[in-house]
């Protein structure tokens, strides 16, 4: 396995220029074990390494700690010593999470990722509001955007139709398919994404089928096995730590665990961003309080009238101040869920400190009654 293979590039190399006179190698992360990383370097040799001290603390919020996807400089050790990140390559894209509030809490999905896929399917999960998130976020990573509407098998042709169709009207720059990881439909579609480095990451829901389409890719001499949990019950394998997979004919896939709360990972501006074309529309309305319905002169319904705007955007456009208002409320319950959550650790520390107090009191009778003195 070659470095450009692995994604590597001119630009990093020209960045990395510096390290390779103080020894160090490129290697790219593959894996995030919390403390350490998997790493994969040239040869396609995988090393656990830790980060530097100086990484560590250069790293002003979370988001600039590395991430899977990541290029660094590392430091090999022989005999006892670790394998070091001496520091951490520019990400060309960043496909990223972010909470609106302390930066601390924009976290790295996936770093110099070429493409996100974004997996559903047209039922039970199945919802085009959850998908403009996905898009705003996305275009603000700088990877292109691609839609699998997968478990295809389960549902009428039609459906699976309509459903492609209805997420095309909303996002016309994203290529959408129609899969099935069971029986393999579609899929050499997206092997033609896959051309040596280029990185694809999947994301989506719990359960929609991101490990079986990635299985499907690897082919069926290379069963992977990510770090999964069972679920109890339904036996299900759910992913929980996102790793990167290198496709033996070329390609690299990354996993991630299934999202639940993809309303929080964006804030007021990047929805509005996603609009800004129809921003700019509503200013040339003839009315400045136009509400884009059957005022006279209004920008937006001509603009949907002659075919230069979808149905489907303009809707989303209309819905956007209700969802911005849910978004905050949202927000609120949860920083009152955070602060409850607070008092109540507190309390319990409060509470477990003083249970010590009165054992110390038990044991050191002594102390105390010097004390009350
Ligand atoms: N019928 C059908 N079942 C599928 C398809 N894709 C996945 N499944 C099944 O759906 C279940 C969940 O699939 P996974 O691949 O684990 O889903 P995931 O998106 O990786 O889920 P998390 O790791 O929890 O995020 C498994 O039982 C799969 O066998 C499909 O295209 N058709
Ligand atoms: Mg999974
Ligand atoms: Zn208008």
């Amino acid at each position: 396995m070659t470095l450009t293979e692995l994604g590597w590039n001119e630009t990093f190399e020209r960045e990395f220029k510096p390290f390779h006179k103080k020894g160090w190698i490129p290697a790219r992360l593959i894996r995030d074990n919390k403390i350490t990383y998997g790493a994969l370097t040239d040869g396609g040799e995988e090393y656990e390494v830790i980060m530097s001290g100086k990484v560590y603390h250069d790293a002003r919020c979370d988001a600039e700690l590395p991430a899977v996807g990541d290029w660094v400089a590392l430091e090999t050790g022989t005999g006892d010593l670790d394998h070091v990140i001496r520091a951490r390559l520019n990400r060309q894209t960043c496909f990223s999470r972010k909470a609106p509030g302390k930066s601390t809490e924009e976290q790295v999905i996936a770093a110099n990722v070429s493409i996100v896929a974004v997996v559903t399917d047209a039922g039970t999960d199945f919802n085009l509001r959850r998908m403009e998130r996905f898009f705003a976020i996305i275009g603000r990573s700088g990877s292109k955007a691609i839609v699998l509407v997968n478990k295809s098998d389960l549902y009428p042709c039609e459906q699976n139709r309509e459903a492609a169709e209805a997420i095309t009207a909303i996002a016309p720059d994203a290529d959408v398919h129609i899969t099935s990881a069971k029986d393999g439909t579609q899929l050499d579609l997206i092997h033609g994404y896959l051309d040596a480095g280029v990185s694809i990451t999947f994301v989506g829901s719990s359960g929609v089928g991101k490990s079986s389409l990635i299985n499907q890719l690897l082919g069926e001499e290379f069963q992977w096995e990510g770090e999964v949990n069972e679920v109890t019950g339904k036996g299900r394998q759910t992913t929980t730590a996102r790793e990167l997979i290198v496709l033996p004919e070329g390609g690299i896939l990354i996993d991630n665990p299934g999202i639940r709360e993809v309303q929080m990972w964006t804030d007021e501006t990047t929805l509005r961003e996603r609009f800004q074309d129809i921003e700019d529309l509503a200013a040339q309305c003839k009315f400045h309080d136009c509400k884009h319905g059957s005022d006279t002169g209004c920008a937006i319904r001509s603009a949907v009238e002659d075919g230069s705007l979808g149905t489907a955007r303009m809707e989303g456009f209309l819905k956007l101040e209700e969802e911005i208002e849910e978004l905050q409320k949202r927000l609120k319950k949860r920083q009152v869920n955070v602060e409850r959550r607070a008092k109540r650790d507190h309390k319990i520390k409060a509470r477990n400190l003083a249970d010590r107090v009165d054992y110390d009191r038990e044991q050191r009778p002594d102390r105390w009654v010097s004390d009350e003195d």
